[in-house]
């Protein structure tokens, strides 16, 4: 699958900018390059051909074409011009770098319609966040930096930082002391449980997180699972959430102050009750001057409010499907203050392998790593102004204008990647 989405990429970049890529020093590899012998050519011809133009060996083939790539000693435009002047030779030429794309070779990219929707899957095309696009302005087409991004913190059931597509990316885990007594790792009791949180208690019970962790800020680029939107975020995590999902409010709040402390210019909660909790209320208020705070807008399909994105310091995110359309359980309100792809996405899980789900707990994620970029590129900027970046940092979707469905619209990393 990898080879198949390269090839489609390079074929749409050269029909795109033949006459650019012509004219300019276009970047080649450095060791080798292209030949096709001429038909009606013999071994020892073609052979002498190589030997006098530096060819080393073959180490591929372009199939169709009838091509070769070769190993070459020296600047491979030069052997390819030594090449040239020999009649056993049709035509050979320096292996071009194509560029402009930024799309990575993780595995299960394809299946990633949120970040690039190409109508996989029966989706709307470009129904995406616009991510290779974003990743492409913001580093290169072929440059996917592991580190450098603002920290993004994660209040939910934990992560499991060894998966493979995350490993290196936590660089802060707690949790809440207890949940309460474990009887049989059948149920929990909430005696005496405790919402103190304890350094290095992230480990996931559920799987819930590490799949938000993922598509905040999964590995990109490693040839396995899938990309983050923000995969050079640094993560932060704090398990306020038990193994059913659930966690009191005052985990949840001593979280959100953890998070903040250490860092986290964003914090993104992918749950939420429908009780407005004074303790949540202020524990959102008392970090909004240093993090911008997302969470989820609820998976009810009603207007009814849902904390803690329905306070004014948290931005309310709603869930979209392959199609752009507000996905049916989405909550809907005049809250709701950016949409995000929440139906079937795939990111990773806690038992090392990957799960496609949906929610706005999906949503959510999305638009936190777009808010890291922000983050990342505006550091002095504050909660206030990211927020106003986010918002611009859409694509509205119908009926124009803000909305309940899908609030300002649909985020789009490109738009905060150059906006
Ligand atoms: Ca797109
Ligand atoms: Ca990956
Ligand atoms: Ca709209």
């Amino acid at each position: 699958m990898r080879s198949a989405v390269a090839i489609g990429i390079a074929t749409l970049v050269c029909l795109g900018c033949i006459s650019s890529v012509a004219a300019a020093a276009a970047p080649y590899d450095a060791h080798t390059l292209i030949v096709k012998y001429a038909a009606g050519t013999t071994p020892a011809q073609r052979s002498l051909a190589g030997r006098l133009a530096g060819v080393l060996q073959t180490v591929g083939s372009v199939r169709g074409v009838g091509a070769r790539v070769v190993r070459v000693a020296g600047d491979p435009a030069v052997a390819a011009a030594r090449l040239n002047r020999s009649r056993a030779v049709l035509y050979a030429e320096p292996n071009y770098i194509a560029r402009a794309t930024g799309v990575p070779n993780d595995a299960g990219f394809g299946q990633l319609y949120g970040l690039d929707n190409s109508g996989q899957g029966g989706g709307l095309p470009d129904a995406d966040i616009d991510a290779p696009e974003g990743w492409s302005a913001l580093f290169g087409a072929t440059s996917f930096p592991s580190a450098g991004g603002a920290k993004i913190g994660i209040v939910d059931t934990g992560v499991l930082a060894r998966h493979e597509d995350l490993a290196g990316k936590v660089v802060n885990c707690a949790g809440v002391r207890s949940f309460g007594i474990d009887v049989l790792g059948i149920i929990t009791l909430p005696l005496f449980a405790d919402p103190t949180i304890v350094a290095g208690r992230c480990a996931d019970d559920n799987g819930h997180g590490t799949h938000v962790a993922g598509t905040a800020g999964a590995i990109a680029n490693n040839g396995r699972g899938v990309a983050g939107v923000a995969f050079n975020s640094p993560l932060a995590i704090c398990k306020a959430l038990d193994r059913s999902g659930a966690g009191a409010v005052a985990g949840i709040a001593n979280c959100i102050a953890y998070l903040a402390a250490n860092g986290a210019k964003v914090i993104s909660m992918s749950l939420g009750t429908t009780a407005d909790s004074a303790t949540l209320r202020n524990a959102v208020a008392a970090v909004s001057s240093r993090a911008l705070v997302l969470a989820a807008a609820g998976n009810d399909g009603t207007a009814a409010a849902n904390y803690p994105a329905f306070y004014p310091d948290v931005i309310s995110v709603a869930a979209t499907d392959n199609r752009d359309q507000r996905a049916p359980f989405s909550t809907f309100n005049a809250d709701v203050e950016v949409a995000a792809p929440g139906v079937n996405i795939l990111s990773t899980w806690n038992n090392g392998a990957y799960n496609s789900i949906s929610g706005t707990s999906m949503a959510t994620p999305h638009a936190a790593g777009v808010a890291a970029v922000i983050a990342g590129r505006h550091p002095t900027g504050g909660p206030l102004l990211w927020a106003t970046k986010l918002g611009a940092a859409v694509d509205d979707l119908p009926p124009a204008g803000r909305d309940p469905q899908t609030g300002l619209g649909r985020v789009n990393l490109k738009r905060a990647a150059t906006g």
